[in-house]
């Protein structure tokens, strides 16, 4: 079942679209585009086409990062004993690989790193890894992409005399830390001009600052992008601003002269293209999340610190066989809700998914909520026991905030915690019911029937004769797409079949050879719209689609990639 999605045009600041158009001399829809991400004159459009190492902003200007510079410096002169903390997540393990890899090539004294267990300790800092720094004499402690919203745990370990350096990147909340220093540029009094650093972004700044401390080359920072680059894909940050630099000369390094970890996993994964933002997403991510998820994430970090290749090797080895256990479980999971849903006659006209099976594996319950949510277009649950306890992840549509929603369900609840999109919970087992029966009635309370049908949005409307490849080679200039800067959506109106080519393909996909007024035919593909093939072959239509290259026989060609399609007259 496919589902009816509708169609809106992204906002535009006109005067900046008019103001390009003049400035640049380029095709007026590609001005849109710009404006659409917030560029209003030339100088931020060079910037955008043109992103430079050097406009990666002064560490320094981060709250906290001088304190933690000389901190850091202090512990190395008198060779304390300092630990690297992180979470077991992309983020968390890239960061910790980071921060450890570059302390270490500066320090020979006592250096460690701690990830807490998973399903033993949980997220964040936890009691037992505080009690092993301790225990072992450890007495700086470097938190990264946790511990802002630890203030006991942090409180704990400063009364045994360890000096936390907090790196992290969530929301602080009105009980932050006293810690030794926070560095977390969304501290309401951090002047720092970037908001949205990845966990790993922040460790990022730490070592840019203690090399420019240190007078090292740049260099020796820098040669961490490949990881900061992977974490900002995986963590889902927005790639704009500073974040646009570290993921375009990230990706150089992925794709130039990566890191033998990165190195290994892509080859193991038999990937052999230039990877792009993407493939951290789908091909990096999953492997290095698969560790902590089937097994221990300390592994990850291992396998981007090893210096010995063979052991890298083995390391990436046992990464691959994570995953591949990941991909089993979670389809099988997948298919089980699936069924579930399809089963539950009475669920028919619910505004949200609540699904609870005691054997469901935890590592996974999150990726099956976002699956579902591909099925069935509303808020999803997916609860599981572990510990005698129940405890899931939630993930969102376009515009419902899910944590609000899970807030207002706490009288049901143990633990909760979250942003917008996503969010995770654990409750008694005989509150199930009550706590599925009260989300779908907040949820139904405060949804939108628009909220409910999955949405496409448009970046500009062109006709099929601007597809020309001086066009796309400014499209190529957007990249690296991700989050508030996607690949464009295009849209053209009224285009027809040509002569009865469009065809559809292994049953589910659809060839398509249209036309816009007789001329200008072009082609392209839309996976899994072959259900659309009684109009396109009978009617004329509206299309949406992303424009790419395709290399055939060595040439390469302009073709598009259809994303939707509709009986014109009626959008
Ligand atoms: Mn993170």
């Amino acid at each position: 079942m496919r589902l009816e999605k509708r169609w809106t045009l992204k906002s535009a600041d006109e005067q900046y679209t008019q103001q390009l158009s003049e400035q640049l001399r380029i095709h007026p829809a590609l001005c849109r585009l710009l404006a659409v991400r917030g560029i209003a004159d030339f100088e931020s459009a060079k910037a955008f086409f043109r992103p430079k190492l050097s406009h990666l902003h002064d560490p320094f200007l981060m709250k906290g990062m001088k304190r933690a510079v000389e901190r850091i410096t202090e512990a190395i002169e008198w060779h304390e004993r300092i630990m690297v903390y992180g979470d077991y997540d992309v983020d968390g393990t890239t960061a910790v690989s980071v921060v450890y890899s570059f302390l270490k090539k500066f320090y020979d004294g006592d250096l460690a790193y701690y990830i807490p267990h998973r399903y033993r300790e949980g997220y964040g800092v936890s009691k037992a890894g505080i009690d092993h720094a301790h225990a072992n004499g450890y007495t700086v402690l470097i938190t990264l992409d946790c511990g802002i919203k630890s203030a006991e745990l942090i409180g704990y370990a400063q009364s045994l005399g360890i000096d936390v350096i907090v790196c992290d990147h969530h929301m602080p909340d009105n009980n932050p830390p006293v810690a030794y220093a926070i560095l977390n540029p969304k501290q309401v009094d951090c002047k720092y001009p970037y908001k949205e650093l990845s966990g790993c972004g922040i460790g990022f700044k730490l070592i840019q600052a203690l090399a420019m401390h240190w007078k090292k080359d740049l260099e020796e920072a820098y040669y961490f992008l490949d990881l900061v680059a992977t974490s900002i894909a995986a963590d889902i940050v927005p790639l704009d601003g500073e974040n646009r630099v570290l993921a375009y000369y990230g990706l150089k390094k992925v794709n130039e002269d990566p890191s033998l970890g990165i190195k290994t996993l892509k080859e193991l994964a038999g990937v052999t293209r230039t990877l792009c933002v993407s493939d951290l997403v789908f091909v990096i991510g999953p492997r290095v999340n698969a560790a902590g998820r089937m097994d221990d994430a300390r592994k990850a970090v291992d396998l981007f610190i090893e210096p010995d290749p063979e052991k890298i090797i083995a390391l990436a080895d046992a990464l691959q066989s994570d995953n591949y256990d990941r991909k089993e479980i979670d389809k099988t999971i997948t298919q089980e809700a699936l069924a579930l849903l399809q089963g539950d006659i009475a669920g028919i006209g619910k505004k949200a998914t609540v699904l609870y099976q005691s054997h469901w594996h935890k590592g996974v319950v999150g990726i099956v909520a976002s699956r579902l949510i591909d099925h069935y277009y509303r808020p999803t649950i997916v609860l599981t026991l572990s510990n005698d306890k129940v405890t899931g992840s939630a993930r969102s549509v376009s515009g419902f905030n899910i944590y609000d929603a899970i807030h207002e369900c706490r009288d049901l609840l143990e633990n909760y915690g979250g942003h917008f999109y996503a969010a995770g919970m654990t409750l008694k087992p005989e509150q199930v019911q009550a706590f599925t029966a009260k989300f779908e009635e907040v949820v139904s309370r405060t949804i939108t029937p628009d909220m409910l049908i999955p949405e496409i949005e448009i970046d500009a409307e062109i006709n099929f004769a601007d597809i020309k490849p001086a066009f796309y080679n400014i499209i190529k200039q957007f990249e690296p797409f991700g989050p508030t800067n996607l690949r464009p959506v295009f849209l053209t109106r009224n285009v027809r079949d040509w002569r009865g080519y469009s065809r559809i393909v292994k049953e589910q996909h659809l060839k398509f050879v249209v036309h816009q007024n007789e001329r200008d035919v072009v082609d392209g593909i839309g996976f899994g719209l072959a259900d659309k093939y009684e109009l396109v072959a009978n009617e004329p239509f509206d299309i949406l689609y992303t424009v790419e290259e395709n290399e055939h026989n060595g040439a390469t060609r302009l073709q598009i990639k259809v994303v939707d399609v509709k009986r014109t007259g009626t959008i």
